[in-house]
This record gives structure tokens, C-alpha cells and sequence, in this order.
């Protein structure tokens, strides 16, 4: 890499206004804390107590900190600067933990990519975060990243490494990696983007997310003290780690920033975590609502001692009061709901809230500076306890996407809200309630898939003459996709429609998970409506048919 083509990158920018900057300053939200500052500091007063817990390894804050420097240094070595943009996708593997904070070390800016993604998102971000390089697993759960890879470098060469966490075939093996320390950067500036964090795709593709370090620093230091994490508390990840709930809020760096243990669980089900959480004494854990119901039912019958377990938090997708009180009676200890977003807000209840508050609604802001607004269709603020689009900014919120100034003139307001696409309620304190939202997505466990996406992919078949692809509800999933087919010529078999939307190399959970094939759209009298409300018609219609049948 040239440094003509380093100067030709899209820069990484996240501006507030300097007023803001002086405010949030002063309230000491912002305080000039770095990721590499703060784990260096951590890895001196904590050098010898346990930070990351996973497989076989168990780290202490100083073999961390050790772990991250020779990584760092490493892909210093390797040609690659301070600066560049290196994609991440790596399970819940402790190598992941040591190679963002090395990446941090190194100055470099991770972009978070799922496990589950697959060429097509992976291709999208490479060319949206113009990375230079990919780190990866050899095998994941029966899957081969290092084809994942080779098919990267031919859609995408810019991508010029590959480092393997694992049997690394032509590529770089993580485990040797090697540079002199000495040759990592200082500090970055603290108001720099320390990272790229990918949101859901409410609406076409996913977008990225930079985030600074002081404002996610504040975040996830603020949310410890909501969350009751401090030195004493055992973290479990059981969501992908590079979510942003489970990394954030508080999530393991909350964790690692209290010098608090991390234990990364292989998988989300009780039959991964519950052996850990009862070795580990493991005292909170973030679920999503699917998972949370799942863990409620098995915990009563389970061998597993979970005494330990003080705080379950709950987010990602809506947790239905009943399900709430399930979640509280299954596990026996407090429930937190979480609301939150990569793009900033995060709002949770309190852990001394009422009963009430915490089984009827998605809680309240973390920061007194959070700026929240309830509008209406022409943006109107609508009266606490009515229904409204809700508009967000304040100290740990983005003012913009990377590189997308589509997605940026659609998501900010003129005076730099973020529109969420929520739909919500805002009760007397500042409570939200959940009760819908503006885009058309769909919701599956936690994950969040755009209906145009997945359209689009559709509308590629040779089979498929039109396609609507809308939520409906889920007993597990609390959502999953289905898709309204009208088919060209000869109906295409749905599991070889499913078996061709993989195959074009989309992460699994956007594949619908039903397909119901239709003759025609019903049409207004003129002739035409939108694909909103085609996808709101197909929906009813669909869960009408459901009720009567
Ligand atoms: P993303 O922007 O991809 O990070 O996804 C954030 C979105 O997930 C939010 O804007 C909500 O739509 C949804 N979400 C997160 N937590 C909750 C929750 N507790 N209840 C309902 N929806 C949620
Ligand atoms: O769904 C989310 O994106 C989310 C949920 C809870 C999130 O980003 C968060 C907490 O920080």
C-alpha cells in the first residue's frame, strides 16, 4: 500500500459541534480516554487478574495486553500502517478479543464483521471501508474462511492480507505474527474513529458505523455503572462478540474497562453456557428475547448450578411483557431490558426499577444529555404516552455513515438527529416503550434484515418475476422473514430458491425463512402503490389468513 492510495481513502470522520465537544467535555462524558490507552493502564493495575476466558486460554490483563502488542506489531510488519481498515470475523474465540485491541495498538481501525456474513457483505464492506486487510478463522462451525478469503481477494484485491486465526493454508498464520513493539504508534487521538461497526441494514445494505473513542468509551464505562459491572463481575459473551450489545453494553470491553473477567461461550444456547457460567461463577450475561425465553425454560431443569448469575439483560428485539416475567421467573434473578443501536443510544432499565418499569417497557436513556425526540409524520413532538418516530442525538450517538451520503441525507435530520426508525412511547421519567417501527425490516432474533435487500436478491432469479419480502410473527424467533413470490413461468421449488439465495453468498439468516408464492400484487384503482404498502397489505392479508385458519 502507496501512500497515494492511503491519501485517496474516504477519511474516517465523526464531527459534533464544538459546543457540543466543550459540553460534553465538561460533564466529564468525553475525558480523553483511548482504547489502547485504557487496556494499557488496565494491563498494569490488573497485570495478574483473569481477562479473557475461552477454549483452553485464560489471559491475564498483562498476557493480553502482550497478545495485542505482538499482533499490532505484526501487521506492522506486514506493510500495513496505522490508519488502515482491517475487516474482522472471528467467532467467540479469545483471538478475537486479542486482535481488536492489537488492531488498536497498531492504530489500525477494525471493521466487525459477523460470523455469519459471507461474500456478498463481506465484498460490500471491504469496498465501503476500503480495507486492506482481512482477518479470519481457518474452519468456523464447518465453514472454510480461507475460501471466504480467496473469493475476497478476487472481487476486492485492495484487500491485500489475510491472516489466518487458525491452519492458514497460503495465507498468514495469526500465530506467527511478530514485530517490535517499539515500532507501535502512540496514542491516537482521542477524538478520532477508534473502529467501524456495521449496522443492521434497516433499509438496502448495511451501513458502517465510526465510532470515536471517547464517545464509546463513554458509553460502555457509563453503561458498568447501570449495569452494576465493576472488577468483581464475571461477563459472559454469548452473542456474537462483535455485536454491538455483547461488545458494548456493557458488553466484554464495559467488562475489560473495569478489569472485570470475560468469558466468550462458544454458542448462545443454555448447552454452551450454562457449564461455563457455573465453572466461571459467571454474574451477567446479554441475550436477546428468543434466547433469554430459551434459557428460562431450560434453567429450572438444568444440573448446572447458575446461582451465581445476578443480571440478565435483554435486548436486541422486543421483550413482550409476558415474556419478561417468563424470562424473570425462569431465571430467578434481575431482568435489565435493553434498547439499544450500533449508531449510539442505548437506553436500559434500571437495576432498582420497579417491577413494572422493567417488564413494560425498554427503559431510558443512559446519558442526561441524550436528546430524545417523539415526532409524528411531519415532525411534530407528540405528547408523552402517544406513538411516535423516535429522533436521537447526544454524547455517544453518530452524526453520519461512512461513506454514504445516500443513508446520511435519508437517517439525520438537518440539526444532526439520528432517526432511529423506532416507533415508540415515551412515558412520564423518560421510559420508552417499543411499540413498532417506520422501516421495513425484519427482526429475526436480534438480527435485522432489510426487506429491499432481500428483494433484490430475489428479483435476480430467472424464476422469479416479482418478489415482496415482509416480518411476520415467530414463536422462537419473535420474527422471521417471508417472501411473496410471483413466479415467472414454472414455479421455483422452495428449497432450491433457499438452496440459490446461499449459494449467491449471503450470511444464512436472510435467506426467508418462507416462501409463499402468489398469481398477482393487488393493485390500488390507479394501478400502483408503494413496495411499503404492498409489503403492510401482503403482511395483513397473510396474518388474517393465519387467524382464520
Ligand atoms: P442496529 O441499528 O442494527 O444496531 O439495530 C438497532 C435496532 O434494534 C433498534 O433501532 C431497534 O429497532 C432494535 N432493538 C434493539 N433493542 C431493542 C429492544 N430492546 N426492543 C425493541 N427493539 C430493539
Ligand atoms: O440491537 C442492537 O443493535 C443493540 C441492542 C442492545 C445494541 O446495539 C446495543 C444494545 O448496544
Amino acid at each position: 500500500m502507496n501512500d497515494t492510495s492511503v491519501a485517496a481513502r474516504v477519511p474516517l470522520r465523526q464531527v459534533w459541534p464544538e459546543a457540543l465537544v466543550a459540553r460534553y467535555r465538561a460533564a466529564g462524558y468525553w475525558r480523553d480516554e483511548t482504547m489502547p490507552g485504557f487496556l494499557c493502564d488496565r494491563a498494569e493495575r490488573f497485570a495478574d487478574d483473569v481477562a479473557v476466558i475461552g477454549g483452553d486460554v485464560r489471559w491475564t490483563y498483562a498476557q493480553l495486553w502482550r497478545e495485542a502488542g505482538r499482533i499490532g506489531a505484526g501487521l506492522l510488519a506486514l506493510g500495513l500502517r496505522p490508519g488502515d481498515r482491517v475487516l474482522v470475523q472471528l467467532g467467540n474465540v479469545p483471538e478475537f478479543i486479542a486482535v481488536v485491541c492489537g488492531l488498536f495498538r497498531a492504530g489500525m481501525v477494525p471493521v466487525y464483521v459477523l460470523p455469519a456474513h459471507r461474500i456478498t457483505e463481506l465484498a460490500h464492506f471491504a469496498r465501503k471501508a476500503e480495507a486492506s486487510a482481512y482477518i479470519t478463522a481457518g474452519l468456523h462451525e464447518g465453514f472454510d474462511h480461507r475460501a471466504l478469503a480467496r473469493a475476497l481477494r478476487a472481487e476486492v484485491p485492495a484487500v491485500a492480507h489475510v491472516v489466518i486465526a487458525g491452519e492458514a493454508e497460503e495465507f498468514i498464520a495469526l500465530s506467527a505474527l511478530a514485530g517490535e513493539p517499539a515500532t507501535l504508534p502512540a496514542d491516537p487521538d482521542p477524538r478520532s474513529v477508534a473502529f467501524l461497526q456495521i449496522s443492521g441494514g434497516s433499509t438496502g445494505l448495511s451501513k458502517l458505523i465510526p465510532r470515536t473513542h471517547d464517545d464509546y468509551i463513554y458509553s460502555f464505562r457509563a453503561s458498568n455503572e447501570l449495569c452494576g459491572i465493576d472488577h468483581d463481575s464475571v461477563y459472559m459473551v454469548a452473542l456474537p462478540a462483535a455485536h454491538n450489545f455483547p461488545m458494548s453494553s456493557p458488553g466484554w470491553l464495559g467488562a475489560l474497562h473495569a478489569g472485570a473477567r470475560v468469558v466468550l461461550s462458544p454458542g448462545p444456547g443454555p448447552d454452551a453456557a450454562f457449564p461455563l457460567i457455573a465453572r466461571e461463577r459467571v454474574t451477567a450475561v446479554g441475550l436477546v428475547p428468543p434466547l433469554a425465553l430459551l434459557w428460562a425454560d431450560a434453567a429450572p431443569k438444568s444440573t448446572h448450578d447458575l446461582s451465581s448469575l445476578r443480571v440478565v439483560q435483554v435486548g436486541g428485539a422486543k421483550l413482550v411483557p409476558e415474556a419478561a416475567n417468563r424470562v424473570i421467573a425462569g431465571l430467578g434473578c434481575t431482568l435489565q431490558q435493553v434498547f439499544g443501536m450500533a449508531e449510539g443510544l442505548v437506553n436500559y432499565t434500571r437495576l432498582d426499577d420497579p417491577a413494572e418499569i422493567i417488564v413494560n417497557t425498554q427503559g431510558r436513556p443512559i446519558s442526561p444529555d441524550d436528546e430524545v425526540l417523539v415526532v409524528d409524520d411531519l415532525g411534530n413532538s407528540v405528547p408523552d404516552g402517544a406513538s411516535g418516530y423516535l429522533l436521537t442525538r447526544g454524547p455517544y450517538t453518530i452524526r453520519g455513515y461512512h461513506n454514504d451520503d445516500a443513508a446520511n441525507a435519508r437517517s439525520f435530520t438537518a440539526d444532526g438527529y439520528y432517526r432511529t426508525g423506532d416507533v415508540v412511547q415515551r412515558l412520564p421519567g423518560g421510559y420508552l416503550v417499543v411499540q413498532g417501527r417506520a422501516t421495513d425490516h425484519i427482526n429475526r432474533a436480534g438480527e435485522k434484515i432489510s426487506a429491499e435487500e432481500i428483494e433484490d436478491h430475489l428479483l435476480a432469479n430467472p424464476g422469479v418475476f416479482d418478489a415482496v419480502v415482509v416480518s411476520v410473527p415467530d414463536e422462537y424467533l419473535g420474527e422471521r422473514s417471508c417472501a411473496f413470490i410471483i413466479p415467472r413461468g414454472e414455479r421455483p421449488r422452495p428449497p432450491a430458491l433457499k438452496a440459490w439465495m446461499r449459494e449467491r453468498g449471503l450470511a444464512a439468516f436472510k435467506v426467508p425463512d418462507q416462501i409463499v408464492f402468489v398469481d398477482a400484487f393487488e393493485t390500488t384503482a390507479v394501478g400502483k402503490i408503494s413496495r411499503r404498502e404492498l409489503r403492510a397489505q401482503l403482511r395483513e392479508k397473510y396474518l388474517s389468513q393465519q387467524k382464520e385458519s
